[in-house]
């Protein structure tokens, strides 16, 4: 049996959920309201001390890191292949997924944060009692600290400026990888393409899809990875609308984010 604990909107969990519907796996949900804190429930600390999501279990075996997972789901159900038969080709898929483990991810946090989510804590938590709470009850000293920044400065700290720049070098990357290619790596659909399409939908829902104005390509891959099966059932059938209606709201913030820092 396989059990994956994860959140309808988290970029992570998208991926594994990609991956498990690419493959045709069934699996059994255990959603957590992050917003709620549910990823600090002790019965969930039991599967994964550090708090965050996703975590599959498979037969009583606990996984924890969404690459991790995407390679084991690789191995174990090989039909459906998405990794190349070229170990070149296979390098190149895991060089892409590194990346999002070297920053890109924490990085789409900032962006997703400082634009658009701190709003929810804000209003959730709404005294300066409760806020403080709300920070001092998350355990990891560092996770702390970037969430009071986050929430406290939005586009104004000095993370969100570092997270778009970093974002603009790897859309200029996607954008030159799709020139001449259907796929991230052009030996074909791969886990590099399931592993950044949460990533570059996301900043299309952030309002951030003016990075690549000038690269239709990615347009034309967002289309070509959406058109799928598993984009319905992975990520589609779990789009939460609230959470795309703040991020809507965030757009005019983006836009002018984005011409500031030019
Ligand atoms: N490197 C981890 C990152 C996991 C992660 O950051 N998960 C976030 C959701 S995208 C989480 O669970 N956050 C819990 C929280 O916000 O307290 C992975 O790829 O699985």
């Amino acid at each position: 049996m396989i059990e994956l604990y994860h959140n309808d909107m988290s970029v992570c969990a998208q991926k594994v959920r990609l991956v498990l519907a690419h493959k045709n796996i069934s699996w059994h949900s255990k959603h957590l309201n992050l917003r709620s804190g549910e990823q600090f429930n002790p019965e969930f600390l039991r599967i994964n001390p550090k708090a965050i999501i996703p975590v599959l279990v498979h037969d009583g075996a606990i996984i924890t890191e969404s690459n991790v997972i995407c390679y084991y789901l690789e191995e174990v159900f090989s039909d459906n292949a998405l990794m190349s038969i070229d170990p070149v080709k296979r390098a190149e898929s895991r060089i892409w997924l590194t990346r999002l483990d070297a920053g890109l991810h924490e990085q789409i946090a900032v962006l997703s944060f400082c634009l658009a989510f701190r709003q929810q804590i804000l209003t959730r938590y709404s005294t300066a009692a409760a806020l403080e709470s709300f920070f001092s009850n998350i355990p990891d000293p560092s996770r702390q600290m970037i969430m009071r920044d986050m929430v406290q400065n939005g586009t104004a700290s000095p993370r969100f400026e570092l997270a778009l720049h970093a974002y603009k070098k790897v859309v200029s990357e996607i954008a030159a990888a799709l020139q001449h290619s259907d796929w991230l790596v052009d030996s074909g659909l791969s886990l590099a393409d399931y592993g950044y399409l949460p990533y570059i939908e996301r900043l299309d829902q952030l309002g951030l899809s003016l990075l690549w104005d000038e690269h239709p390509q990615i347009d034309r891959w967002l289309a070509r990875l959406q058109a799928t099966d598993a984009y319905q059932s992975g990520m589609q059938q779990w789009h939460n609308q609230d959470y795309i209606e703040l991020m809507k709201h965030a757009s005019s913030a983006a836009v002018a984010a984005v011409k500031q820092t030019g």
